[in-house]
């Protein structure tokens, strides 16, 4: 019996194969905790949606920017950008039901001393806060109000959290830190646009999980959507994002003794 945390998956269902199958994975015993962006940018993200939805209690996800952002385009809220390869998913008879099963998945998950999120933290937020917000964002998504949500996500270039935003603005602003944040500064000002290396940080910022003033360090926090970063192993964080969907590798981890497992890219179609 064993848990396992997978990183960013984007649609390499070849890639997922083979990793459940490095890990003996037995969905009679064990659990698959993945960080999201399950979807887009690869070639199979219709399969990976069935392949985890299937797995029933054996599996559980967050949401990421890019499941998000497939919700939008399924609404009809934003086009696909030439990049996108959600077409197979928005074409599939079930994509209604795959898009009803997706908007119910939370955007954080606690559990023990593990919280699974996507991206991270703002400093000033405890792990019981963040739990807080977390879950406002997830009853708004799975309700009446995911359309009015995922409105007021797109653009999100000049969302910041405030604790006193209210509606859906508030939850379009939770939504964003949980889904995208990497560097903030340390007022808990999130940049908006950069996703290099950690150490190519612009002045003023810095990776949200390195601020000496974080609350949240009470956790070990499982996270991934920092590709250019690449995997991180530190006593409280996990980032899982090794690229699979950039030709790199599919990582797992086994959470009961950290033991990492990582495959090849079986895909070549991922770019940019
Ligand atoms: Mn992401």
């Amino acid at each position: 019996m064993a848990t396992y945390a997978i990183g960013d998956v984007q649609g390499c269902f070849g890639s997922l194969t083979q990793l459940t199958k490095t890990i003996h994975f037995d969905p009679k015993q064990d659990r698959l905790w993945f960080v999201g962006d399950l979807v887009n940018r690869g070639p199979d993200s219709l399969h990976v949606l069935r392949y985890i939805r299937d797995l029933g209690a054996s599996a559980l996800t967050v949401l990421g920017n890019h499941d998000i952002f497939l919700l939008a385009v399924a609404a009809g809220l934003t086009p696909p950008r030439s990049s996108d390869t959600l077409t197979q998913v928005l074409e599939a008879p079930d994509s209604r039901e795959l898009m009803q099963w997706l908007r119910q998945q939370p955007l954080l998950y606690r559990e023990g001393d593990f919280l699974l999120v996507h991206a991270g933290l703002l400093p000033a937020w405890t792990v019981e806060q963040a739990e807080g917000l977390a879950a406002e964002a997830h009853t708004a998504m799975r309700g009446a109000q995911c359309v009015t949500t995922l409105r007021a996500l797109h653009p999100s270039a000049s969302l910041q959290w405030r604790p006193d935003l209210t509606g859906p603005v508030r939850v379009a602003t939770i939504i964003k830190v949980l889904t995208r944040l990497r560097a903030c500064s340390n007022e808990g000002v999130m940049e908006s646009s950069f996703s290099g290396p950690p150490d190519r940080t612009p002045d003023g910022f810095h990776p949200w999980f390195e601020l000496s003033r974080r609350r949240s360090r009470t956790a070990t926090i499982i996270f991934g959507h920092w590709a250019a970063m690449g995997l991180r192993v530190t006593p409280n964080i996990l980032a899982l994002d090794t690229g699979c969907v950039y030709g790199r590798q599919l990582t797992a981890v086994r959470l009961e003794d950290r033991k990492i497992f990582q495959v090849a890219c079986e895909e070549t179609r991922g770019q940019g």
